[in-house]
């Protein structure tokens, strides 16, 4: 088949586990791991596997899930068996413990392998950036920015980007989180607090009382005693419903590119949560595929180790648009899309680059008012440059 070979230059490899994207929340959790099924087979539908090293993750072993998770916490984590909350109890059940067994973290079968194949992918995809034998890793089961060292959070149980940085630390002096999903990445924010070799840096809506997790406001930049070197080390963008691609290519673009200059990273974590697009059952902006695959694409310029993860999404559809769109932006062959579609593929003619991205500006959902002003943007821009100030690579 013409067409079909690998881009030269560079590797991406591709990590993902079928085996957990089985899992179930129950009936109508927002959090569908079959949204992960639903992305790859766009993706290999693409042809997209013939361009990349694919890999088939494994399970995270107890001992990496303990390099940042409290071993109390693993133990009852695989132990515990899903057991039915009386509805009228479940937010208000004093016996939870870690906060497992409530609606947004239920206890459901195979819990403890869905929670350290997450971290499995997203460590294999770690190895491969520091081995030096991918240039881009992927791991869209990854992304569960909400978990504590012993404490389940927002639909997170183990923190796989955590446990991955740490494995990027091994080699890397220093390491830049991104965090593009529509919460809060209040889970690995706080697990690098008192450290200045990761800065961390999330975009979210910000409600402190009507959004979870309620934290990241602008001055929320790391413990501000002056003996501790992680102070300006975090930073958060706060956003209000509605903000558009424009508006959010201006800011990821000015504050990232501000970030790399002065601190210097020599490898890139990327969470690209899918609930920041527009029309997801939980989001609040306008982002289209385009925008939030800009920020993909401003990352892989910046020509550094880079690890994408995946993390909130929860219309599925949408979820698979987004991380197709942005494994070919890795991959490079975004442009190139037509020649990658293997000539067996039912349908070929309607899945060309032509009528794929018609397809991806058909996100479905009422566009929401704009609530972001330009001057508000600007704020943010100037708050960021002056943290960056104390941040000497
Ligand atoms: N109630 N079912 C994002 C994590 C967001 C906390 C308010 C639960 C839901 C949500 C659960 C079926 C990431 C909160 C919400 C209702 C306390 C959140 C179960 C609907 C359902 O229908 C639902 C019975 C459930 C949960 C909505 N929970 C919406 N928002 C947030 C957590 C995770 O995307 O950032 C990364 C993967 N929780 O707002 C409540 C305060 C629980
Ligand atoms: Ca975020
Ligand atoms: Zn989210």
């Amino acid at each position: 088949e013409s067409g079909i070979t690998k881009p030269k230059g560079y590797n991406v490899s591709f990590h993902c586990n079928p085996e957990m994207e089985k899992h179930h929340f129950g009936m109508t959790h927002p959090m569908k791991p079959w949204r992960l099924t639903l992305s790859k087979s766009l993706i290999y539908s693409y042809g997209m596997s013939f361009a990349m090293d694919n890999y088939i993750s494994r399970a995270a072993t107890y001992e990496e899930l303990a390099t940042f998770h409290s071993t109390d916490y693993l133990d009852f984590l695989g132990t515990v068996l899903p057991e039915p909350v009386p509805r009228d109890l479940e937010n208000q059940n004093p016996d939870l413990k870690f906060n497992l067994g409530g609606s947004d973290c239920p206890l459901f079968d195979g819990l403890y392998d869905y929670c350290s194949m997450s971290a499995g992918g997203a460590l294999d995809a770690a190895r491969k950036l520091v081995s030096h034998q991918s240039d881009i890793a992927i791991a869209w089961g990854g992304g569960l920015h909400h978990a504590h060292k012993a404490e389940a959070s927002g639909f997170c149980y183990i923190n796989d980007i955590v446990v991955a940085i740490l494995e990027l630390l091994r080699y890397h002096p220093r390491v830049l989180y991104i965090d593009i999903d529509v919460h809060h990445g209040d889970g690995v924010e706080e697990a690098f607090f008192s450290t200045d070799r990761v800065m961390t840096v999330s975009f979210h809506k910000y409600d402190p009382n009507n959004f979870f997790p309620g934290t990241g406001a602008l001055d929320d930049n790391g413990p501000k005693s002056e003996q501790n070197p992680g102070s300006h080390h975090a930073l958060n963008v706060p956003l209000n419903d509605g903000i558009t691609d424009e508006q959010y290519a201006m800011l990821f673009d000015t504050i990232i590119g501000q970030i790399v200059e002065k601190f210097r990273p020599t490898a890139i974590a990327l969470q690209c949560g899918a609930d920041s697009l527009a029309g997801d059952r939980l989001g609040r902006f306008n982002l289209q595929v385009q925008g939030h695959g800009a920020c993909v694409a401003f990352c892989k310029r910046m020509n550094l180790p880079l690890l994408l993860f995946g993390g909130g999404g929860y219309t599925p559809r949408n979820v698979a648009r987004a991380w197709a769109y942005e494994t070919a932006l890795a991959v490079g062959v975004d442009d190139k899309i037509n020649d990658y579609i293997p000539s067996h593929t039912p349908w070929r003619d309607q899945f060309r680059h032509d009528t794929l991205f018609p397809t991806l500006e058909q996100i479905l959902g009422e566009p929401r008012v704009n609530r972001n002003t330009q001057k508000r943007l600007q704020e943010m821009i100037q708050h960021v440059t002056e943290q960056l100030r104390f941040v000497q690579a």
